[in-house]
């Protein structure tokens, strides 16, 4: 018995720990796990690889648009097929966090503290997740009478984090910064403290995963939570539900807020 799973770059933090959840509950229920990365954003072709391994079920954490998840599910037959990453609005069956109210929450967040300037970093647009992520910021900022500060983007690395941060500097920082994900964060408060930018000092910063190493930055990062290894358990335990033919039962997915201490 094995399950499938076709997953965005496992040099990423948030989907690697995905990943190792996903491996543990499917061991748990005496499945085997066989994982196909993508690398070359060719999602039916990473698919397929899956398939020719003739897995008995598919999960798909991969960022994908309505019309592409709904091809993959073509592709799979009568196999059953969860999208971790998708297009909410797709006719798919998915198990994912929404990200709208998760982004909505970081900037409430800074909102409360004080901060009229909030700036982004977002990660690439051609994630769906981003995207959400990035409109609910704007949203959220409408709301409160607020425009936009700056917009910036990375690939999802501390790399691409640290980069743009050095291009936005010295000047012209914004008061509080939301960032799309935790390993940028981790590169842009690299700049801000090359840069001698206090945090929360001089700026606020707020990430997005709560990875496991989120708690052990300098300082230890507030961002939005997303329960990564709950997220696998469950996406197995619907997969497996399928399996047997029930129902899947469907339980929401909420992000919740952390507050540590980059954030004042
Ligand atoms: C999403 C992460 O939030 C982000 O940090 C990045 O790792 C991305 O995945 C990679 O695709 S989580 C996803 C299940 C929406």
């Amino acid at each position: 018995r094995t399950l499938g799973l076709a997953t965005s770059d496992l040099a990423l933090m948030a989907p690697a720990q995905i990943a190792s959840a996903i491996q543990q509950r499917a061991a748990r229920a005496g499945y085997h796990l066989v994982i196909a990365m993508d690398s070359g954003n060719d999602a039916a072709a990473t698919v397929n690889e899956l398939l020719a391994q003739r897995v008995d079920g598919l999960l798909i954490n991969l960022p994908l648009e309505a019309d592409e998840a709904q091809q993959i599910q073509l592709l799979c037959g009568s196999k059953p097929v969860l999208f971790l990453d998708v297009e909410p609005r797709a006719a798919v069956a998915q198990c994912q966090y929404p990200n709208e109210s998760g982004a909505r929450a970081a900037v409430e967040h800074l909102v409360s503290l004080g901060h009229r300037q909030i700036g982004l970093l977002n990660g690439p647009l051609r994630s769906v997740s981003a995207r959400q992520r990035e409109n609910a910021w704007r949203q959220a900022l409408a709301d409160h009478q607020l425009t936009p500060h700056c917009s910036l983007r990375g690939d999802w690395s501390a790399q691409s984090g640290y980069q743009a941060l050095l291009a936005q500097l010295p000047d012209d920082l914004p008061q509080a910064l939301l960032v799309a994900n935790d390993q940028m964060a981790l590169g842009a408060m690299r700049a801000l403290h090359q840069y001698g930018v206090a945090i929360p000092g001089e700026i606020s910063v707020i990430g997005y995963d709560d990875t496991a190493e989120s708690a052990w930055y300098q300082p230890p990062l507030t961002t939005v939570r997303q329960d990564l290894h709950f997220l696998g358990a469950q996406s197995v335990e619907r997969m497996l539900a399928r399996l047997q033919g029930e129902e899947a039962s469907h339980i929401a997915l909420e992000t919740t807020l952390v507050i540590r201490e980059t954030t004042a």
